[in-house]
């Protein structure tokens, strides 16, 4: 993950304020300098650390901890929405709604332009496709500048099952105008344009372009960034911007040993989102880039927000009233938990929802273990069922003889009783951790 290396220096710094901690400003004050040097470690720009942290440091002037709040996760909570916004509040949404026109895609040499035009023709059909509309995508380069480069489209368009236009002419602004012609003649809905790099930005690349871009009116124009060259990815951003202008972003290659520092510092220094991640160099390598997301992994809290939307998606509507109830109250009954097994079930395996929880992203758990995991809750079920409505609702009550009766009526041994207690303190403990974020909201 691109910003795996500030995840792993900030998600520990909260652990020093501990759960009865307090924010004195010299504590704050020594947090906010480490958490300043871990920026700079990953690479971003001064002014941009800078920023960031007086931004921090302006809501927790003065504030005092809401009661019944750590101040670790206080903390954390204000870093975490300071972050989201940082990094651009919302998923763009450019590309979701680019149906018609033009995308065109910009970028210096070797920054991924290419792979990435069969990339974005691929998920922009992909996701029309999810709200039943097909969209005829025609994929064109204008890059004549290097051999080679055109029949390199024609190839991963065609792995990618996307329409390749090959122009006739070899001046690019020829060519752009004669694949146009073909798109509105063929009623292609979307044309996406891949163009010439250079190795440095230079005049008569930025020349060609907006002659391009003047030619085609693109309804969303793309800058590609390598996520790879850091900081210099900035200053090319900004003198596209002042020259051309562009509507978002791609980074690629933040599989690659990123800093993150160059992604971290975008948005703030150019004011405009990232629309999408280069994940790879295959075509089904881009994912939309989610502020939300980049934000909770940032802080050690895994991938909340995905685990949400898909439980939002997939858990019917009474059941989740009944967790939202039970996290708004911190009070979660055996019967809640009952209900939340067989939700999990249908989420699919415990797998799917492990690699969304709080610590568990970067654990990978063994198959064994994993089945282990689902036996279990199946065994969980059972007891729940052969325990009054009484039990289910006041665990407190149950002592040893409720146990073994519990346990006799379940076909199951008195330490598997108690297992389920345990793990049933544990989750309401999470639970609970989970709601103070407010990151489990009800359905709207
Ligand atoms: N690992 C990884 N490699 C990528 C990604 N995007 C592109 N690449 C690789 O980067 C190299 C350059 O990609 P191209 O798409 O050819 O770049 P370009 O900007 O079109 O290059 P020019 O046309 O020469 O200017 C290729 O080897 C791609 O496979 C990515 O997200 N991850
Ligand atoms: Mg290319």
């Amino acid at each position: 993950m691109m910003f795996d290396f500030l995840a792993k220096k900030i998600s520990t710094l909260f652990d020093r304020f501990g759960r009865s901690g307090r924010l004195t400003p010299v504590a704050i004050d020594d947090f906010l300098r480490t958490v300043h040097d871990s920026l700079l470690d990953a690479d971003v720009p001064l002014a941009v650390g800078d920023a960031f942290v007086n931004d921090v440091r302006s809501v927790l002037t003065g504030v005092t901890i809401p009661s019944g709040l750590a101040a670790d996760d206080f903390l954390k909570k204000v870093v975490y929405e300071r972050l989201v916004s940082f990094l651009g509040g919302q998923v763009t949404d450019c590309l979701v709604s680019a149906n018609r026109g033009v995308v065109l895609v910009m970028g210096l040499q070797g920054s991924g332009k290419t792979t990435t035009v069969a990339k974005l023709g691929r998920l922009i059909r992909e996701r029309n496709e999810c709200d039943k509309r097909s969209l005829r995508v025609m994929v064109a380069s204008v890059d004549f500048y290097r051999p080679a480069a055109i029949d390199q489209l024609a190839l991963i368009a065609q792995q990618a099952s996307l329409f390749f236009y090959r122009p006739q002419e070899s001046d690019p602004t020829v060519a752009a105008r004669a694949a146009l012609s073909y798109q509105k003649e063929h009623g292609y809905d979307l044309l996406i344009l891949d163009t010439a790099g250079r190795l440095h930005v230079d005049g008569e690349m930025l020349d060609e372009l907006c002659t391009i871009k003047s030619i085609v009116k693109p309804s969303v124009s793309l800058l590609v960034l390598d996520a790879m060259t850091g900081q210099e990815s900035l200053r090319v951003a900004t003198t596209f911007n002042e020259k051309i202008g562009f509507d978002a972003a791609v980074l690629t290659k933040t599989d690659s040993d990123t800093r993150g520092g160059a992604a971290f510092a975008f948005r703030y220094a150019l004011k405009k989102p990232i629309a999408a991640v280069g994940t790879g160099e295959k075509s089904g390598d881009l994912a939309l880039f989610h502020p939300k997301r980049a934000a909770s992994s940032m802080l050690g809290m895994g991938d909340l927000e995905s685990f949400v939307e898909l439980a939002n998606a997939r858990i019917r509507d009474e059941d989740q009233k009944r967790l939202t109830r039970a996290l708004s109250t911190g009070k979660l009954t055996l019967e809640d938990f009952a209900c939340q097994i067989d939700a999990i079930s249908r989420l699919g395996s415990i797998s799917q929802v492990l690699k969304f929880l709080p610590g568990m992203a970067s654990h990978s758990v063994s198959p064994e273990k994993l089945e282990e995991g689902e036996q279990e809750m199946r065994r969980f079920k059972v007891i729940i069922g052969s325990m009054t409505r009484k039990e289910r609702l006041l665990p407190a009550v149950i002592d040893t003889s409720r146990k073994k009766r519990i346990a006799r009526g379940a076909g199951v041994a008195m330490s598997d009783v108690q297992d389920l207690l345990n793990k049933f303190s544990e989750m309401q403990h999470l639970m609970k951790q989970m709601g103070r974020f407010g990151l489990f909201r009800g359905r709207k």
